[in-house]
């Protein structure tokens, strides 16, 4: 895979196949966050993790992302929380509301739970935009925010 894995040096300084991670994925713009997903699944994989350690949740939309990535925080196997999801503007102020309300629930359950929650979500002004950063020519944000919790853990 190329893209941001390819700038880590040396992926062993990375010992996580003993860590627990759960995926939470919005279905709403599954064109976009199916990608995001399969990048951040694939970049645990790369960077060391186990399959059977890898633990997959659908909401919904990414306004449903705090409560299910709270769940998993919750669980004291669980080492870290990846959200996944995608919020493209549209004609009223919905994505003003929906972004604030998602990455404000995200940081808190990172903060409540003291385990890395990584805010993989897009938040972008139209469908292309997205695109790009889902295996485009602006790379897998998914991938990234895979990258972000190991780099905390
Ligand atoms: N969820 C997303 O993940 N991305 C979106 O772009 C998105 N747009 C929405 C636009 C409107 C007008 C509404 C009402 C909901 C939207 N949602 C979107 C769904 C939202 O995250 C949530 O699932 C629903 O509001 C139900 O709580």
């Amino acid at each position: 895979m190329a893209g941001i894995l390819s700038s880590v040096d040396g992926k062993s300084k990375f010992n996580i196949k003993n860590k627990k991670f759960s995926i939470v994925v919005a279905e709403w713009n599954d064109d976009i966050t199916e990608p995001l997903y399969e990048g951040a699944y694939s970049a645990l994989l790369q960077l060391g993790a186990k399959k059977d350690n890898i633990t997959r949740v659908n909401v919904p939309g990414s306004f449903e992302l705090p409560l299910a990535a709270q769940r998993e925080a919750s669980q004291k196997h669980t080492d870290a929380v990846i959200c996944i999801g995608c919020v493209i503007q549209g004609d009223t102020p919905h994505f003003d509301y929906i972004c604030q309300a998602v990455s404000y629930g995200i940081m808190k359950v990172g903060l409540k739970y003291e385990k890395p929650v990584a805010f993989g979500v897009l938040t972008t002004l139209n469908k292309k935009q997205a695109l790009e950063r889902a295996g485009g020519k602006l790379g897998n944000k998914g991938e990234e925010a895979a990258l972000t919790v190991v780099k905390m853990l």
